[in-house]
């Protein structure tokens, strides 16, 4: 590659700067190695899915944009996947939703099994990535009223409860395949556009389906259960029954995983400060790591404040064997390999930096109560040569520096993307 000679050289520099600061520069890319990012699928075909429906998504759910090249079919989104994956440096995870299942002809959300999802499976061994899953409870006619596990019909919540238990079938299944657990993880839509009568019934209603779902014990080797809250939706905009406060006492009381969206809550509140709450009381936690603008709009993941504060939070707190790290975001005005290649570089780089702080010495200094020397600290790391350990960790892992990696979409843009 061209650029090795230089990639070697600032690398070696960049050592020992962060040498100097009491960081092992080997050592944090050894860590980072062993981190797995979990891309999700609906970016590659907004939010379609592979049941043969009118693709209509709904649900509070918008993806904007129209761009070439969407993903139709199972083989294109993993020949797209294939595609991200090599661009991006590590070993990395899917998470696939229930409506990308290979059905054959008409299988409602009740009667999904392993064996429509024995094709990702197979996939996920030859390509070495292991799979998370959740069930999908929208897009569907019978999320059409906006009332799923808490519909006030208990034919629909029946349904829905039967949709959940297959799911975590399904990924238990998955888990045993691939030797290590599935996340799964449910959210669900259901909501009021206005002012509810009652709060507390579609609440205590999504309790009892959740209980029902959740009534058999899974191995925690195979798979992992997350529950995933929201502030609100388009046509859910006053009420959302799942709210923050809901799932963080279902989590607590039953142990599960909690879910942190970075586009559900307040637009100036981030997901970081909630890390080391949380994981006081709940075993582990699933991030989905998203970006809204003004709104939870699931922008590609950039590199913000916010994204360096959550990964900072998870090396800082030593958090690393506890939280689950997916994306979801989807956007449709770009090329939809770029964005996955770009957003989960993005949370890969930001997850660098972070294992790059000197964290002893910093703690240490605010353990002393020497505030001036941490916040001098911490601004001195943000010029620190941090790109030239990020381009040495993309060529030892044989992917792309710098932006070389858009020549290769383009090219597959061209040769792929613009025949669909
Ligand atoms: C919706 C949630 C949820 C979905 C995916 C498709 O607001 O964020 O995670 O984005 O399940
Ligand atoms: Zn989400």
């Amino acid at each position: 590659m061209a650029h090795s000679m230089n990639v070697q050289s600032s690398y070696q520099l960049a050592r020992e700067r962060y040498a100097a600061v009491g960081v092992d520069v080997d050592h944090a890319i050894e860590r980072l190695k062993k981190i797995a990012i979990s891309l999700h699928c609906w970016q590659g075909d907004d939010v379609g899915g592979f049941e043969g429906g009118d693709g209509e998504l709904g649900s509070g759910l918008a993806v904007t944009g129209n761009y070439p090249g969407r993903a139709r079919s199972p083989e294109e989104l993993r020949s797209d996947l294939e595609m991200a994956y090599s661009l991006i440096p590590g070993d990395h995870r899917l998470n696939l939703h229930a409506c990308y299942g290979e059905f054959d002809g008409p299988v409602d959300r009740n009667e999904i099994g392993v064996e429509h999802f024995q094709g990702w499976i197979d996939w996920g061994k030859s390509q070495a990535v292991s799979l998370d899953f959740n069930p999908t409870f929208f897009s569907h006619p019978k999320a059409d009223d906006g009332f799923t596990l808490s519909a006030a019909d208990a034919g629909i919540r029946q349904f829905w409860i039967e949709h959940g238990i297959a799911s975590r079938k399904i990924a238990a299944a998955m888990g045993k395949a691939q030797g290590n657990a599935c996340v799964n993880n449910f959210w669900i839509p259901d909501g009021f556009k206005d002012t509810p009568a009652s709060r507390k019934n579609p609440r205590t209603r999504l309790a009892d389906s959740l209980d029902k779902i959740f009534s058999d014990s899974m191995n925690p080797a195979e798979t992992l259960e997350s529950v995933e809250c929201k502030l609100f939706g388009i046509g859910s905009e006053s009420y959302v029954v799942g709210s923050h406060e809901f799932y963080m006492g279902y989590a607590i009381s039953r142990q599960k995983l909690l879910c942190l969206d970075a586009g559900h809550f307040h637009p100036t509140e981030g997901i970081a400060d909630k890390i080391s709450s949380v994981l006081m009381y709940v075993p582990e936690l699933l991030l989905h790591v998203s970006r809204g603008v003004r709104w939870d709009s699931d922008h590609v993941v950039t590199y913000s404040d916010e994204l360096q504060a959550i990964m900072q939070e998870i090396v800082r707190g030593d958090f690393l064997g506890r939280v689950h790290i997916g994306l979801d975001f989807f956007d449709a005005s770009i090329n939809r390999v770029a964005a996955w290649v770009i957003g989960t570089r993005n949370a890969v780089k930001a997850m660098l930096a972070a294992l790059l702080e000197p964290t002893e010495r910093l703690q240490q200094f605010e353990l002393e109560g020497n505030y001036t020397a941490r916040l001098a600290m911490m601004e001195e790391l943000k010029s620190m040569p941090f790109g030239a350990v990020w381009d040495q960790y993309c060529e030892m892992t044989d992917t792309p520096v710098g932006m070389d990696w858009l020549a290769k979409v383009e090219q597959y843009e061209l040769d792929v993307l613009s025949k669909r």
